[in-house]
């Protein structure tokens, strides 16, 4: 039996983050002297504690005989029956102790020639990186197995590994290719004899993931690598048990049986997080640092869209930066003309600005609102409605600095709603300050004349006559004949 211990060193010497992710502990491994820094989930064997489901596992229906081969030598048959504790042989069997014995799962009886398509499926319920796959067996290994992976929790698979004895014929795939970097994200195909199982005595597969793949130890800059290592299930198939048919005494006896499966990885975190908890909904999700979220930490905090999300590397944690909306929004978004535009510092902008303030850092206010100077932009209350008021004034905008509103002839205040020195207050809603008739004797004469000529209606109306003219608002239709100052009359 391979130890899970003995595979992890073994790994270690071809991954090359496994020397750090040794040295990890409990405390926070993604700040150091509260600066950012890459991070990785602990190492560990990924199939602990996940769901394994098998297409075929002996004495389920019913009891069946069982008789594994070694070195072409039968070992002791026996039967497999899933009601007796000591003769069942489940997929629990995969991942459980071997010691002191061992334990099997069995698949049925193949009963037919091949190919068989007898297939073990792990399902992680995350994404995983992950660095090997071992299959220890309990018989001579078998002629031909594939390995699948899926990014999608089983929508789409895609070939991780292949082991033939004829990979050309039972798979098309040449065998022992050379991988270069233009496919970088092909699966090989290998004969089971040889290479790194023949290091075991025990048959078994061994599959390192990232060996001979050029960018193997580039893989924080790599994300065709980055993207192969990655997988949230696994299908291990197998195809074949033996090269030759003719060696086949009898499949009625003949099993695919394994004795462990481990597969070594980490939880997928991009370098944002150290460790994977389950969450509310029973589902496994990083606990994201650097600002970022998300079960892989696979986007950047709303706030913290200024620059564009990034995977940590060893040389920079590519923490998310905050966007400056001055207190007045929790959302930005990331424009990446702006970024480009601002020489790579800035290309953030906030979204729905609260407490009336508009612009991208929400820096300014909002029409009909005002900036009151005795406050710091971020203060709650840096924008004050204009107010302005409605009749006095000759719209609802103001000047955006100092609150001022456009007020009519005769009208003064902030907020236009006083009549200026010299005009007194009317009930009408297009002049409601209008120049105060002055009490001096000339004056008064005015005033006679006035009664007497001054107003003089164009046309007819109704509403309209010389006498309401000063009360309501029909002076549209009327002309001012020589009392009213000219710019007066202009006014209406
Ligand atoms: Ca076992």
């Amino acid at each position: 039996m391979i130890s899970f211990h003995r595979l992890f060193f073994f790994f270690a010497l071809l991954y090359p983050s496994f020397q750090d992710i040794l040295d990890l502990d409990e405390e926070d491994t993604c700040y150091e002297n509260n600066k950012p820094v890459f991070c990785l989930p602990k190492f560990e064997n990924v199939v602990e504690g996940k769901k394994i489901t098998a297409s075929s596992t002996c004495g389920l229906k019913n009891k069946s005989r069982i008789c594994l081969k070694k070195r072409n030598e039968y070992l002791k048959c026996d039967v497999c029956d899933s009601t007796d504790r000591t003769k069942q042989h489940p997929t629990d069997f995969l991942t459980d102790s071997d010691t002191p014995n061992k334990t099997c799962w069995i698949s049925e009886a193949l009963m037919t020639p091949p190919p068989h398509n007898v297939s073990i499926r792990i399902h992680f319920g995350k994404s995983f990186e992950l660095t090997y796959i071992s299959i220890v067996f309990c018989q001579d290994a078998p002629d031909s197995v594939a390995l699948y992976k899926s990014m999608d929790y089983g929508q789409h698979w895609t070939p991780f590994q292949y082991y033939s004895s004829s990979c050309m014929d039972f798979y098309g795939v040449r065998p022992n290719q050379t991988i270069t970097r233009d496919n970088e994200q092909e699966a090989l195909c290998s004969p089971l004899k040889g290479g790194v199982s023949a290091t075991y005595d025990t048959p078994t597969i061994a599959f390192s993931t990232l060996e001979h793949r050029p960018n193997s130890f580039n893989l924080d800059n790599s994300p065709v690598l980055q993207d192969w290592v990655t997988a949230t299930d696994i299908k291990i198939i197998f195809d074949r048990l033996l090269q030759n048919n003719a060696l086949a005494s009898s499949y009625m006896t003949m099993h695919y049986a394994v004795s462990d499966l481990s597969i070594g990885g980490r939880c997928k975190c991009n370098g944002h997080a150290d460790r994977c908890i389950t969450d509310e909904f029973g589902r496994l999700k990083c606990v994201c640092k650097h600002n970022t979220e998300g079960r892989d930490c696979e986007r950047c905090k709303p706030l913290y869209q200024d620059k564009p999300w990034a995977r940590a590397t060893k040389q920079n944690a590519n923490e998310c930066v905050r966007c400056n909306c001055n207190g007045h929004s929790n959302v930005c978004r990331f424009n990446k003309e702006l970024y480009e535009w601002s020489g790579h510092t800035s290309g953030g902008i906030c979204q729905d600005c609260k407490h009336n303030t508009a612009g991208r850092f929400c820096h300014y206010c909002k029409e009909k609102y005002y900036r009151d100077v005795t406050v710091k932009i971020s203060h709650e209350q840096a924008c004050k409605a204009c107010d302005c008021h409605h009749y006095g004034s000759k719209g609802k905008v103001c000047n955006s600095a100092n609150g001022q509103c456009p007020c009519k002839v005769g009208v003064i205040g902030r907020k236009c709603n006083l009549c200026a020195t010299g005009y007194q207050q009317t009930r009408s809603k297009i002049v409601p300050c209008q120049r105060k008739i002055s009490g001096r004797k000339s004056d008064r004469n005015r005033k006679h004349r006035r009664k007497k000529n001054c107003w003089k209606c164009l046309k007819r109306s109704k509403k309209a006559n010389a006498t309401k003219f000063c009360k309501r608002d029909y002076g549209k239709n009327c002309i001012s004949q020589s009392f009213w100052p000219s710019y007066f009359v202009k006014d209406f």
